[in-house]
């Protein structure tokens, strides 16, 4: 992803074909070809007209949206959130078989959660009971302690740092699940890419020991 405007849609990360059975060709087509290019292209129309905002990046349109003009802060609120969700949903997951969490994600999980499995029920619970459209999300504070939200919208959890999250939009299911909420959310979770996850989770405590120490 572009660091500021102009902003392109990354390529799907795998074949179209990779998540099934889970998730079908035709939903990763809708969804990333159709919904994330969307986000991407009226985030680009909405930063068009304002100059000053394009060396933004796109964590900054997310987080300080209310210094922006009053006539684009909603449309970049909704946009540029789903923008980065949209990035980041498609990166979490990956083909092959079931995978786990390693090393120091391994501990944290045990330690906050208690297993793989219990972090796996807090995730549905929130995913389940996100009403309406949104995200449940596993995240991590800057000192690595590990927590799980949910939001509504295109909306995003930052200043925490987002690891993994579960996109509860219709168009993220529908097509493959119909209204069953809760067997998209167990497919989904048997695509999740763990040793990313949990290489981003070692960067993140190594960048917590840089801070510490400097
Ligand atoms: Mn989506």
């Amino acid at each position: 992803m572009e660091a500021h405007y102009p902003f392109t849609l990354p390529p799907l990360p795998y074949g179209y074909d990779a998540l099934l059975p889970e998730i079908e060709e035709r939903t990763l087509h809708f969804h990333h070809d159709k919904h994330f290019a969307t986000y991407i292209d009226n985030l680009n129309k909405l930063l068009e007209q304002h100059p000053s905002c394009q060396d933004w990046s796109l964590e900054q349109l997310v987080q300080e949206c209310s210094r922006l003009p009053e006539d684009i802060r909603q449309g970049v609120r909704n946009n540029a959130g789903g923008v980065y969700n949209h990035d980041l949903y498609f990166k979490t997951l990956a083909p092959g078989p079931v995978t786990s969490p390693e090393g120091p994600l391994e501990d944290a999980i045990a330690r906050e959660f208690g297993d793989l499995e219990s972090l796996k029920t807090v995730m549905k619970n929130a995913a389940l009971g996100q009403f309406g459209s949104g995200w449940a999300w596993l995240v991590s504070d800057r000192e690595g302690r590990l927590s799980v939200v949910k939001t509504p919208n295109q909306d995003t959890p930052l200043p925490l740092t987002p690891l993994l999250l579960c996109d509860v939009w219709e168009h993220a299911y529908y097509l493959d699940y119909q209204n069953r909420r809760g067997d998209y959310f167990e497919g989904w979770w048997r695509k999740v890419n763990w040793p990313e996850i949990s290489k981003a989770y070692d960067a993140l405590l190594e960048n917590h020991i840089r801070r510490a120490e400097g």
